[in-house]
Order: structure tokens, then sequence, then C-alpha cells
């Protein structure tokens, strides 16, 4: 069986052998939906609380803004929960590269959004789980 013919059999729900543009735009949306949730959308979710309590933890004297030493503590954490070295050197140069890569609005600190941005890079970049 040809894709197209799967496709088009999965998408004529009454089975009339004729899809009519109901049908499959019924269709497409219930693969759209397949597609980007649930999981996708749990998925985000739980990772903005995630990453709101890494925030809320990072940010020590709790003003909404990571500093770089506050960033330094929290990187070393992060590392320390993922079972691996901490070394200062390496916590130190990440610390000073994250603000310089996702301080989008030059304020030499990270607000929630920037750093956000930065725990999706980081997840995907360097594979470090931070649950
Ligand atoms: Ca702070
Ligand atoms: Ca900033």
């Amino acid at each position: 069986m040809s894709e197209c013919t799967r496709l088009f059999q999965e998408a004529d729900l009454d089975s009339n052998g004729t899809l009519d543009y109901g049908e499959f735009e019924a269709w497409l949306r219930s693969a759209l939906q397949m597609n980007a949730s649930p999981a996708a959308q749990q998925r985000r979710a739980v990772d903005e609380e995630a990453a709101r309590a890494a925030f809320a933890s990072a940010d020590r004297d709790c003003d909404g803004h990571l500093t770089v030493e506050e960033l330094r503590f929290a990187y070393a954490g992060m590392l320390l929960s993922a079972g691996q070295k901490v070394s200062r050197k390496r916590v130190a140069r990440w610390a000073a590269r994250s603000i310089r890569k996702y301080d989008a609005d030059n304020s030499r600190t990270l607000e929630f959004e920037e750093f956000f941005e930065l725990l999706r890079k980081v997840r995907f970049a360097d594979g470090l789980q931070l649950h």
C-alpha cells in the first residue's frame, strides 16, 4: 500500500472511498494535534515549571535577576545533581559565557526569559539534565 493510499484510507472517515474536504480537514487537524500534543505541550509546561523552580533557587537574593555569581552557584548545583565533576574554572567560564550569550537586554544579568532560553539550549547542547 502506498503512503498516499494509507493516508487516504485513514482520512476517509465514512469509508465511502471518497475524501471530501471536511474529512480531510478533520483528519489533518487530528494529525497535527497528535504531533503537537499532548506530550509536547505537557513537556513544555513541565519544562517551564522546572525552569521557574531552577530560576527561583538560583536567584539567591530573590531580586528577579541572576548575576554571574548566582549563575556560578546554579551551574555548580546542576553539575552536582547531574553527578558530574564540578570544576571551578569550568563553572566560572560557563557563567560568564552564559551572560554574554543570553543577556538579550544587556543588563549583565539574566532575567527569567533569558534564563529559560539558556536552559533550553543547555539541555540539548550539553545533555545536562536538570531534574
Ligand atoms: Ca539575584
Ligand atoms: Ca538581561
